[in-house]
């Protein structure tokens, strides 16, 4: 049996925040864990330095169920984005521990590959639409299949999903900016440009939209309706998910498929979305939700219901976190599509990896574990600096979802 000597947290900040789990093996073995969760990563590592690292020592590392169980169970205090990003962490890592010890990669151990490689989708995006236009080409002369379009609303500057500059990041100041959203402008403007795109490139592609949580069930429906010719691949976050039988209503309204679950965190989050099929992408990221280990429940249950995976992706994920969801993403049957912003190069001279993109796809090493390896020295280069997500106000200066 080996046992956990080491659980180290490791925060670096190479172009942004990242929270790392390292954990060490009496027999020498490492395994990495992500616990990076956007704007509040302090509150995990603490959750884990605290909390969790002196559970750990001295434990089982071949038991991932088990301590699973123990951590979720053990808490009493259960999910929440804290917690459940925290044994996300441990799990990850211990898959990572359990592959390298068996010399298998991750998706080996999960019941081995169902497809060669993970459908990825990729952020076009424009302060205009002449710029989202020009993007959307860029992404399809890259070879991408799946392409997410959105363009800055006019009078709305800072609006989400849009790159400034090189890289698209949202927490990108010391205090939370605040921006303005007018669901109006935004209702207007977006169906006129993603018809744009389609008259422009056709339809031999997947074309997808991110609404962040903006609209309410009536107002999705509405714009549900208004994209069904340009037979979107899905509509993103139309509503905030907290009441999940809102999504009866949009679904009543248009038969335009419907994706949720970034900021989900477990599988309760979606049962009533599921089970009642509600949407079609359960979109649950594996650091975000409990790992590895908590994911796939998910995607099984989702299986039994026609749901597809649409794992979160974002670069406030790790190269670890994307390349477990590749890993998991080979092996689910429903597997739907991968998120893939692509980190860059600074995140790289941190981070090792070695999933590769081709054809649209992102495919997973051979390599035992995850495949994804921290340069420790790198790390301590880039020192953590404090970031916030924006904040929405309606016009009215009212608070709005961001
Ligand atoms: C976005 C994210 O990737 C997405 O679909 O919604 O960029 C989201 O804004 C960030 O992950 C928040 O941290
Ligand atoms: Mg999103």
């Amino acid at each position: 049996m080996a046992t956990i000597t080491e659980a180290k947290v490791i925060i670096t900040s190479p172009g942004r925040n990242f929270v790392t789990l390292k954990i060490t093996t009496s027999d020498g073995v490492t395994g990495l864990g992500d616990a990076t969760l956007n704007g509040r990563e302090l509150a995990v590592a603490s959750y884990l330095q605290d909390h969790l690292v002196p559970l750990l020592i001295g434990r089982d590392a071949d038991r991932i169920e088990d301590m699973w169980q123990y951590l979720y169970k053990g808490a009493y205090w259960r999910r929440g984005p804290v917690t459940m990003t925290a044994i996300a962490a441990v799990d990850i890592a211990l898959w990572d521990i359990k592959g390298k010890v068996a010399g298998m990669p991750v998706y080996d151990l999960l019941g081995g590959r169902a497809r060669d490689g993970a459908m990825v989708y990729g952020h076009a995006s424009g302060g205009s639409v002449a710029e989202l236009l020009d993007d959307v080409a860029r992404f399809r002369d890259r070879g991408y299949q799946a392409i997410r379009a959105q363009a800055a609303v006019p009078g709305s500057p800072g609006s989400y999903g849009v790159r400034h500059g090189a890289i698209y990041e949202p927490a990108a100041t010391s205090l939370p900016e605040e921006q303005l959203w007018s669901t109006e402008a935004y209702l207007d403007f977006a169906p006129g440009y993603l018809t744009e795109v389609r008259e422009k490139f056709g339809f031999d592609f997947h074309l997808l939209h991110d609404v962040h949580h903006r609209l309410t069930p009536t107002e999705a429906g509405r714009l549900g309706r208004r994209l069904e010719d340009l037979r979107m691949f899905w509509m993103e976050d139309p509503t905030p998910a907290e009441l999940q039988e809102s999504f009866r209503q949009i679904r009543q309204a248009t038969t335009t498929p419907i994706a949720v679950g970034e900021v989900f965190n477990s599988i309760w989050d979606c049962q009533q979305l599921i089970t009642e099929r509600l949407i079609d992408y359960v979109r649950a990221s594996v650091s975000h939700a409990g790992g590895i280990t908590h994911l796939r429940r998910i995607f099984n249950l989702a299986e039994l219901y026609q749901v597809r995976t649409g794992s979160h992706g974002a670069t406030d994920l790790s190269p670890v976190s994307l390349s477990a969801a590749v890993h998991l993403d080979v092996t689910v049957p429903n597997f739907g599509i991968q998120e893939y912003m692509e980190h860059s190069p600074l995140t790289h001279e941190v981070f090792h990896t070695s999933y590769e993109f081709h054809e649209g796809a992102l495919h997973p090493s051979s390599a035992p574990g995850l495949g994804v390896e921290l340069d420790e020295e790198a790390a301590v280069r880039f020192p953590y600096n404090p970031k916030y997500l924006p904040v929405g106000r309606r016009t009215d200066g009212s608070v709005h979802d961001w």
